[in-house]
């Protein structure tokens, strides 16, 4: 006979927390949002953890280069989708560690035998004050010199040459590819020019430091950094094609994989595993799931190394595997099961698997609830769907602009591997698991997420904690009744404004 659990599935929006009491120390100042991304021993150092517990979803919809500098700028880490080929994938992590706050590519660039009437239109063109004079006119030609938009008096004619414009090398000072960006604003402070062009050693352009962005630096003090100054990224992988993909992630020196499917209570699962763990050793961080239950985490951890678990199955805002396959588990129970799987495996071994809680987060209260419950971090599909900076594109649609967003299991995203494992084929299944939809659009991701932030820490504040630590070791919760529910909102009152 089939066994049925005597727990009810249920989600985050069925629980609030008690306040603790908030002790004088306890101000969002104060709080702490690092969090670890792989196992460690409890009595060592994390090997990497976030400086805000967010990651980004790993969908076409959603991922990409421009988003995950975004969001690794703020202190969390992007995950780049294998919906695509290794190559492709590779290209994106490339492009997002290629970029180095502070150093710019130079956009406005005149060659030595331009003229005035020239410059006044790249100015036109790209907006920029610095216009980079090199042998080709390119962004990376030998660097001849800088003119500056603002010295240029007016009424000069534009048949006047570049080389009577330009303030010529000797008289700049630069510095080597290589520098770090401290070092680089440090020299900008003492030559006291605009900007301090980064050549190689052969005299090319590799890119500029402004004034401007050595201010704007102080912004991002959680900037998530690897070793070499880049900023981190993380990869998904498949059970299909790793020995092909893996070797070119790491190549680009992902810092983080994982493998990305909606069921990875697999023996597929595990001969990924042993496959990188042979080839790679144990140094390279790998994430296995999503599982939804003490027995998906004992397998994953116990047979097949994983550093970090998922979990979710059927929750996410564009995900109907619930209802097309009958698999699956309300995300507040399956977090709650696999939380006391990992402290059990923590006390007899010492070691902390970190667990991240992926999909079906509908709103800030319920990113709250799963850091208070022992989820180490989160991964959101939808709530970046909906910023700027995710891959899709927006919408108008009736006044309102919106952005796209569909699931990895929709006839859009062309069943790519994350749902062929049962069937044991390659990109075919024959019925959907994820939909195509829309989301509002509600801007910029520095516009979103300190709003969140800053509604995480308040609530931890509240909770007597200023580290994601003690929030979930302390955390008192109960579960709510449905009037209790009702009685969140707003009860008896006329809303002027929508909220
Ligand atoms: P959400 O944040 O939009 O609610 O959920 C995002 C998560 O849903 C992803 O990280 C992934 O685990 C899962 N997902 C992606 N595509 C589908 C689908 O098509 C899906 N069913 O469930």
């Amino acid at each position: 006979m089939s066994k049925i659990l005597d727990d009810v599935s249920r989600t985050f929006s069925e629980f609030l927390l008690i306040p603790q009491l908030t002790k004088q120390e306890h101000i969002p100042r104060h709080v702490s949002l690092r969090s670890p991304v792989a196992k460690f021993k409890e009595d060592s150092q994390p090997r990497l953890s976030l400086n805000i517990p967010i990651v980004s979803a790993a969908m076409q919809a959603i991922a990409c280069p421009r988003l995950a500098i975004a969001l690794a700028m703020h202190g969390g880490i992007s995950t780049i989708h294998c919906s695509q080929s290794p190559q492709s994938q590779a290209e994106m992590i490339r492009t997002t560690k290629k970029y180095k706050a502070g150093f710019v590519k130079s956009s406005a660039n005149i060659s030595y035998s331009g003229n005035l009437g020239e410059v006044r239109r790249i100015v036109a063109q790209t907006g920029r004050k610095t216009v980079a004079v090199t042998a080709d006119g390119s962004s990376n030609g030998l660097l001849q010199g800088l003119i500056f938009a603002g010295d240029i008096w007016p009424g000069e004619p534009d048949g006047k040459p570049v080389s009577e414009l330009m303030v010529s090398m000797d008289k700049i000072k630069t510095a080597t590819v290589g520098i770090s960006l401290d070092k680089a604003i440090i020299l900008l402070r003492a030559c006291n020019q605009k900007c301090i062009p980064i050549v190689y050693e052969n005299g090319h352009l590799d890119s500029l430091v402004f004034r401007r962005d050595a201010f704007s630096l102080n912004e991002f003090p959680l900037q998530m950094l690897d070793g070499e100054g880049s900023l981190m990224v993380s990869a998904a992988i498949n059970t299909h094609d790793y020995i092909e993909r893996v070797p070119c992630l790491l190549h680009e020196k992902v810092d983080f994989i994982f493998f990305d499917s909606s069921d990875g209570y697999s023996e597929f699962q595990k001969r990924g595993f042993d496959w990188i763990r042979k080839q790679y050793g144990p140094d390279i961080i790998i994430g296995g799931g999503n599982v939804v239950s003490a027995e998906g985490f004992n397998y994953l951890v116990r047979e097949c190394d994983a550093d970090f678990v998922k979990v979710g199955i059927g929750g996410g805002s564009i995900c109907i595997t619930r209802e097309q396959k009958g698999i699956g588990r309300g995300q507040a129970s399956a977090l709650i099961d696999v939380v006391n799987a990992r402290n059990k495996y923590l006390s007899e071994t010492g070691i902390y698997i970190p667990i991240c809680s992926d999909g079906g987060l509908a709103n800030d209260t319920q990113i709250i609830i799963a850091l208070a419950m022992g989820a180490d971090f989160v991964m959101m599909g939808r709530y970046f769907a909906s910023l700027e900076e995710s891959a899709s594109i927006k919408y108008n649609i009736r006044g309102k602009t919106y952005k796209a967003y569909w699931g990895e299991g929709s006839s859009r995203a062309k069943h790519w591997q994350r749902y062929s494992d049962s069937l044991q084929e390659k990109n075919i299944t024959q019925f959907e698991e994820g939909v195509d939809a829309y989301v509002p659009y509600y801007g910029w991701l520095h516009e979103v997420l300190p709003i969140t932030i800053a509604k995480l820490k308040s609530t931890m504040v509240s909770c007597g904690a200023i580290t994601l630590q003690t929030f979930s070791k302390e955390a008192v919760m109960t579960t709510i009744s449905q009037q209790t529910f009702i009685e969140g909102g707003t009860s008896n009152v006329l809303l002027k404004d929508e909220p």
